[in-house]
């Protein structure tokens, strides 16, 4: 009996519900429901809308009624860093506030006060940034902290959507190390570093890993929906999920490409050395215990943001087609710099980047998407240097994986500038990685190795080679 899996999987911009499955061997996707998200200001704090959220997962699930459609289980990832905290009534004690929302300002620096950065890194194996969990939590600890006394409970957002579906709170793995607060060594909430920093240590819940089966839905879902599932943990941060369905997987540097992108390699283990830590690459946790070796790149938010600083006027697909227009303009912007995760206006951030450092100031749409995709594709090549500087080894190919690899432009720009082979797809990598994790927990797909062959033969992967001499 085929078995039919919903990948619920929720990025920055959109949230969807998808349904997959095996048939003759190859991986079927099916799209229920695709629903809007969004950053919105409740009162001093950004926020997502998590109540929101959870209603369109719902309204989701309907909708498999309406289509006769009977999932056998359900699996969900959002992005990551982000959490509730829930009183001894499993109340909300805090909106489900974004990790863009000022409030991390200058924490790092203080929580290095309590705790040496070299030793955070050796311990967790965790890029610095500063919309970490870690400094999140650090924020509510020094500004609110009565909302820490009386809080029972720490979700992150799938846990908590998992906690509404099943009343079971557990921590998912791969999303829990993203928080910088979990051993890289020995995979548990590191209680020493909780200790350091005054957080208490009971609210974090047993850490459980993809492919566990959490349990079934609550009674009250059951009435509601009109059937039960089973609710499987695949990777719950979707950059673990999306690096699952990288297809090719030797010798290659992925890139996760969406609101972020995330350029790295899969590995066996953390690697915590100096020059890992110089050039702030991360070790998040995998499924089945392996490492993303990687780094957080600010990504499409960039092109996303100057899209609706011109009013949506234009569509991303005419913003690259301007940009192709912009050929002869040059001018790079350091896209990690922390100025552009939340400015109040991306377009005029940029330019005022460019006015600073002396170059030419991109003045149309077409100028400022080019200078976007420039700078995102310098700073794959960065990337690439360090990791090959790293593993003392040249890499040869690289996969762009998810809803950026569509944007030919960017493919090509990254074929030129790191003179390597481009393999672009598949586009729905985190909804992919999301569903053969639940397969695998259903016995359908038997390893990892197996899930890879079936996504490499089921999805089309579209090939770039160098072309352009590069020019700097
Ligand atoms: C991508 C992602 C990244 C994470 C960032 C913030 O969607 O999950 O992996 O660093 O969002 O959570």
């Amino acid at each position: 009996m085929t078995k039919y899996s919903i990948a619920v999987d929720i990025g920055a911009s959109s949230g969807r519900l998808i349904l997959g499955y095996l048939e003759n061997g190859l991986l079927k996707l099916d799209e229920i429901h695709r629903f809007e998200n969004k950053i919105v200001k409740n009162g001093d704090s950004y926020c997502w809308e998590a109540d929101k959220l959870f209603q369109e997962i719902k309204n989701g699930l309907k909708k498999c009624n309406e289509l006769g459609v009977k999932p056998d289980s359900i699996g969900i990832d959002t992005w990551a860093v982000d959490f509730m905290l829930l009183d001894e009534k499993n109340q909300p004690l805090t909106e489900a506030v974004s990790y863009r929302d000022p409030r991390t300002d200058g924490m790092m620096e203080q929580v290095f006060e309590k705790i040496m950065k070299e030793r955070l890194y050796l311990e967790t194996g965790i890029q610095f940034q500063k919309f970490n969990t870690i400094y999140q939590l650090y924020s509510i600890k020094q500004n609110s902290p009565e909302i820490l006394d009386k809080a029972k409970s720490f979700l992150m957002i799938p846990d908590y959507f998992n906690y509404l579906l099943t009343g079971k709170k557990a921590n998912e793995y791969t999303n829990a190390t993203s928080t910088q607060l979990v051993n890289a060594f020995t995979k548990k909430w590191d209680h020493d570093l909780l200790d350091l920093l005054g957080i208490n240590k009971e609210m974090f819940h047993e850490i459980k890993t993809p492919k566990t089966v959490l349990g079934t839905l609550t009674e009250e879902l059951v009435s509601e929906l009109g059937f039960d599932l089973q609710v499987i943990l695949p990777a719950t941060h979707d950059t673990g999920s999306a690096v699952i369905a990288v297809p090719e997987e030797n010798e290659t540097i992925y890139i996760s490409s969406g609101t972020w992108s995330l350029i790295g390699v899969e590995n066996y283990f953390p690697i915590c050395v100096t020059k890992a830590l110089d050039y702030n690459f991360t070790n998040e946790g995998g499924i089945d215990y392996q490492y993303r070796f990687l780094k957080n790149i600010m990504g499409l938010w960039m092109i996303q943001e100057v899209r609706r600083n011109y009013n949506n006027e234009y569509s991303f697909a005419e913003l690259v087609d301007l940009a192709r227009e912009a050929k002869d303009f040059r001018a790079i912007v350091n896209v990690n710099d922390d100025r552009f995760l939340k400015p109040e206006n991306m377009v005029q951030e940029i330019m005022n980047y460019c006015v600073e450092t002396g170059q030419s100031i991109p003045s149309t749409p077409g100028e400022v998407a080019k200078c976007v995709y420039d700078s995102l594709a310098v700073s794959y090549q960065d990337a690439v240097h360090e990791i090959e500087e790293i593993f003392e080894k040249r890499f040869e190919k690289i996969n762009v994986i998810g809803g950026g690899c569509q944007n030919e432009m960017l493919n090509q720009l990254v074929a030129d500038v790191t003179k390597k082979e481009v393999y672009a797809g598949p586009v729905e990598a985190t909804a992919i990685g999301n569903i053969v994790a639940q397969l695998m927990a259903l016995d359908e797909i038997q390893h990892i190795k197996e899930a890879r062959k079936i996504v490499k033969n089921s999805f089309e992967v579209k090939k770039y080679l160098p072309t352009a001499p590069i020019t700097n």
